[in-house]
């Protein structure tokens, strides 16, 4: 039987993407919410929530009756339900990196969009500077074994390979800063269980973080491709 899970998250590719890639690579069954659904689901009172959360995502395990928020949490504890986990502090601190830098990609969640003049600092200094430290991270630590998958691999690939697929501008960024971090992220995303189910993601709709801030990302790339 497999484990049934409920995701609560924005129809949306990152922060989803890690709980989803988790899921998917150990054959669990989830159900999701559409937008409206999530909105109605997160503005109830607090008293009518099933479990008190701020923010998506929130997992239920049906099994176990479980309910978590914050993405760090929900990672850490279906690592460790589904033995994926080899060394916690280290991958607590990759999804914590992770989150950091999805907070500086949409500019804190979108409350400023991004300029000329910022995005160039960010891009050129401290995303590069990111992958940079990941990649020293992958040699440092052995994260890439070649042998299967484990949690700091899915993460990895939450992070780099959902970025790079949906802004596929920053690909060559990635790939020449951080070479072994784009294979790995790049491997494990291409097992067959989560191709699969990233391949239900490529044909439409909001490609990354969704709004006015995935709007101004893709400004800026464009306007990077332009010189
Ligand atoms: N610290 C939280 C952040 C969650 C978060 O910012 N969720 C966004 C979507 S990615 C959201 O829907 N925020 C709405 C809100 O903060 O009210 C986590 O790691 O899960």
């Amino acid at each position: 039987m497999p484990d049934i899970y409920s995701l609560y998250y924005w129809p949306i590719p990152f922060r989803g993407h890690f709980i989803r890639m988790i899921l998917a690579h150990v054959g669990a069954r989830w159900d999701e919410q559409d937008f409206a659904g999530m909105s109605a689901f997160k503005d109830r009172a607090v008293s009518e929530l099933p479990y008190p959360f701020m923010a998506p995502p929130v997992v239920h395990d049906h099994g176990a009756d479980r309910w978590l928020c914050q993405l760090p949490a929900i990672v850490m504890y279906l690592g460790r339900k589904h033995g994926l986990s080899r060394d916690p502090d280290s991958e607590l601190r990759l999804i914590c990196d992770a989150s950091d830098i999805l907070l500086e990609i949409t500019r804190g969640h979108g409350a400023q969009m991004w300029d000329r003049a910022a995005w160039a600092v960010f891009r050129d200094e401290r995303l590069v500077r990111w992958m940079m430290l990941h990649e020293r991270l992958v040699g440092d630590e052995d994260l890439d074994r070649g042998d299967g998958v484990t949690l700091a691999g899915l993460v990895l690939s939450g992070l780099w390979h959902t970025m790079v697929r949906a802004l596929p501008e920053l690909r060559p960024v990635l790939e020449g800063q951080a070479p072994r971090v784009a294979a790995l992220a790049d491997r494990v995303a291409a097992t067959p269980r989560i191709a699969r189910m990233l391949a239900t993601w490529d044909d439409g709709g909001w490609r990354y973080c969704a709004g006015e801030i995935e709007q101004s990302v893709l400004d800026m790339l464009r306007e990077d491709e332009r010189g």
